[in-house]
């Protein structure tokens, strides 16, 4: 299963004039990357000015655009940027998505600290039951996974009853983008349900190395511009659609060719 996360909070538009941030924009994305082997699309939104906003009525009008452009499976970002209050990053469930992101823990986030604490976790875990919006638990740290542990131990499955987590390497204040630590992130999902899937993505200079090696341990892929600006050392990132056809080729090679948006769907108990 290929993930595109094609925006992201912290490019600016200005430095990086493939980011796709318009409306238009996201669904020529989804639609150029469905075509390249993507399955899910992690969707962060822009205001008119470009900058990250969690604004309800815009959310709901994308999640409404992408379905109508793909068939990707829509999960919305509740990570927001690292200022955005935790009410906001809440209500972005009622945006009714297919899925929304869940970050398991607090880490630094190169300058800045994404602030997740227990509390705001466990609103996330339990409000997405209510309204029936799988997660995907986003992982920064090892820490994180044992947090999910004790998540799920205290408040049960998630909507869909499929547990699927994604690593986020390589940012500054988490865990490297190595495979040793993919290895070691692997292990200690041992006490996690029986049949949970991982993903994986490595911010920058890290993303080949966490690709190859997610593929090596039979992990799925996540790829786009909110985690990899240049495609190679000097060369900046075309188009979100050609980091998923690098991801699909490679997919190929290991005999692991990308999953349908349906069979997506299946594998993570989405049901939308
Ligand atoms: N933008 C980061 C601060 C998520 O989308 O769930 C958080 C993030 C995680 O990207
Ligand atoms: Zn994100």
């Amino acid at each position: 299963m290929i993930t595109v996360a094609p925006t992201g909070a912290e490019a600016a538009k200005a430095e990086v004039p493939a980011l796709p941030v318009t409306l238009p924009e996201l669904v020529e994305t989804a639609r150029g990357c469905q075509a390249a082997g993507a399955s899910m699309i992690h969707v962060h939104i822009r205001d008119a000015a470009a900058q990250p906003t969690l604004d309800l009525g815009l959310l709901r009008e994308t999640v409404a655009a992408l379905r109508d452009a793909s068939e990707l499976v829509v999960q919305l970002s509740t990570g927001g940027a690292v200022t955005d209050p935790f009410a906001d990053r809440l209500r972005v469930l009622t945006a009714e998505p297919d899925m929304g992101s869940c970050s398991m823990g607090t880490v630094n986030f190169g300058d800045e600290v994404f602030h997740n604490p227990w509390r705001l976790i466990v609103d996330l875990h339990t409000q997405a039951q209510q309204y029936g919006v799988v997660l995907e638990y986003e992982i920064f740290d090892l820490g994180h996974l044992w947090s999910l542990e004790r998540l799920l131990d205290q408040h049960g499955l998630p909507a869909g009853g499929h547990v699927h987590v994604d690593l986020v390497m390589g940012v500054p204040g988490g865990m490297p983008g190595t495979a040793e630590a993919l290895v070691a992130a692997v292990a200690a999902m041992r006490n996690l349900p029986a049949g949970s899937t991982f993903s994986a993505t490595g911010i920058g200079r890290t993303t080949l190395p966490v690709m190859f090696s997610a593929l090596a341990a039979g992990g799925h892929l996540r790829v786009g511009m909110e985690d990899t600006r240049s495609y190679a050392k000097g060369e900046p990132v075309e188009s979100n659609a050609q980091l998923v056809a690098r991801a699909a080729a490679l997919a190929r090679l290991a005999q692991r060719p990308p999953l349908s948006p349906a069979a997506a769907r299946e594998l993570l108990g989405v049901t939308r």
